[in-house]
């Protein structure tokens, strides 16, 4: 498979802690994904998280509380439906992972492997953290995946992260027990402002560092979001035998 990213686009991705590919994905295969998205939101077809039991800020309470059954993610993407196979294990994206990784490229099925819902009304946004938090891998360079199936901008809950944020190296005190930024902290407060917005179209893909610190809003608009996430590691670095991470399987693509 030929390059598929630049060296530019490589060296941001080293610095920035992300890498936007605009209209990566055509619209026709997003529009076959959000249809089995949505049929399976519809006919809560497990496995499901839903709101409740994320339990974020301003989550129903309960299960049989209003908007408790609100989906969140749709699981195990990769084994529900032929479409999310077929993205995940993309010929283009492989190799433009390969380029970053530097060596073949495995997909975990233990991390994300989802597709994220976000509704209005009843779903909660997403503090500051990075997706290594409860991953257990030797080297802290694993990369998420994530395709917009349709618009995603601030006002809808859509991706904020922190650039270059994967190289900080934090005190523990600014972190709270479940490995969130702290909102109080001052210090922490510096990095929020340098927050940025990353609005999404369909079929655009960002690529982020298992180290960045990313952050997501309630969604304002009267359509739900859907986003397909993946978690790909290096051949080199698979998962610490006897975690989470190693319970499912790992697949390697190329
Ligand atoms: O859509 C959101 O609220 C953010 C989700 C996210 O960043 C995550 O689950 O790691």
């Amino acid at each position: 498979m030929e390059n598929q990213l630049s060296s530019a686009q490589i060296a941001a991705f080293r610095h920035d802690g992300y890498l936007l590919l605009k209209g990566f994905v055509p619209a026709a295969a997003c529009d076959d994904m959000l249809a089995v998205a949505r049929e399976h939101v519809q006919q809560a077809v497990a496995p499901l998280e839903y709101e409740a039991e994320v339990g974020y800020e301003g989550a129903p309470a309960s299960l049989d509380a209003p908007g408790g059954r609100t989906a969140r993610r749709l699981r195990a993407a990769w084994q529900r439906d032929a479409h999310f196979r077929a993205w995940a294990s993309d010929p283009r994206l492989v190799a433009a992972l390969h380029q970053l990784f530097a060596e073949p490229v495995c997909v975990t099925l233990a991390h994300h492997n989802c597709v994220m819902t976000k509704h209005p009304t009843f779903g909660t946004a997403t503090g500051w953290h990075r997706d290594i938090r409860y991953w257990s891998f030797p080297r802290n360079e694993l990369i998420s995946v994530w395709l917009a199936l349709g618009p995603e901008h601030v006002d809808n809950g859509g991706l904020q992260f922190i650039p270059g944020s994967q190289r900080l190296q934090l005190q523990p005190e600014q972190m709270d027990e479940l490995d969130f930024l702290r909102p109080e902290m001052p210090a922490n407060q510096a990095l929020f402002a340098q927050g940025i917005s990353l609005p999404l179209d369909k079929g655009d893909v960002v690529l982020f560092h298992s180290g960045l610190f990313h952050a997501a809003g309630r969604n304002n608009s009267d359509q739900v979001k859907a986003s397909v996430v993946f978690a790909y590691h290096g051949q080199s670095n698979p998962p610490t035998p006897g975690t989470r991470s190693a319970a499912s399987d790992d697949i390697l693509l190329d």
